[in-house]
């Protein structure tokens, strides 16, 4: 198996730290994103929406979206389960990990898409031109901070997003707040629950992942 991955890229970090979550040492090849190695024909033959990370399995199958591959990793090493154990759980870290996708990440990547020099031009993922919409790029930091309050309110109590068990929603909440934080979005001082939050899952070896 073989991680089309990029070490500064948000998107494939959530994988990262997945897999260093279950101890699946997986092999690396670095897809450099700055040079435009995404749209080159061999990786556009891997996936056409030119976009990190990618699993490729022994057989050549290949497998795109970091949800996806997460769920083929928990089938194949269940333990220790990052869906959640039992059906409510896994509902629940689902659910939370589309919350934080949606409510989250899609606004950050306005943000940062909309305004970022270097994506002139290439506002939106994938082969095709995009200019910026910079009204996008001040609506996804509103939207941005919105969620962190959504966000304090759920930890109040919690020990992890959706209670007492590590999720697949901590490590997309962990990888926003580091994202955010690239675009000069912090978390506010009186978000107690979250800054908690988030020290505990940093401490956590998969983090560095
Ligand atoms: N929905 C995709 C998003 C993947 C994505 O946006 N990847 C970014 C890196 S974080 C990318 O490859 N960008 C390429 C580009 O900007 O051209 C997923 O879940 O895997």
């Amino acid at each position: 198996m073989k991680l089309y991955d990029c070490a500064t890229a948000p998107s494939p970090r959530r994988v990262r730290i997945f897999a260093a979550e279950k101890g699946i040492e997986l092999d690396k090849v670095q897809v450099d994103l700055g040079s435009g190695e995404q749209f080159a024909p061999e990786f556009r033959a891997l996936n056409p929406d030119c976009v990190v990370p990618v699993l490729e399995l022994d057989d050549g199958t290949t497998i795109s979206e970091v949800l996806a591959i997460c769920q083929y990793l928990e089938e194949l090493h269940p333990d220790p389960p990052l869906f959640g154990r039992a059906a409510e759980q896994r509902a629940i870290s689902t659910m939370w990990n589309n919350k934080i996708e949606q409510h989250g990440l899609t606004h950050m990547r306005d943000a940062f898409r909309n305004s970022a020099k270097g994506l002139r031009g290439h506002a939106i993922t994938g082969p095709h031109d995009v200019e910026q919409i910079p009204e996008l790029a001040e609506r996804g930091r509103q939207c941005v901070v919105a969620f962190f309050d959504r966000l304090e309110h759920q930890l109040d109590g919690r020990a992890f997003i959706t209670g007492d068990e590590y999720s697949i929603a901590d490590i997309t909440g962990l990888v926003l707040i580091d994202f955010a934080r690239w675009i000069k979005l912090e978390m506010p001082e009186g978000a107690v629950n979250l800054r908690r939050w988030h020290a505990d899952v940093s401490a956590r070896p998969s983090a560095k992942a």
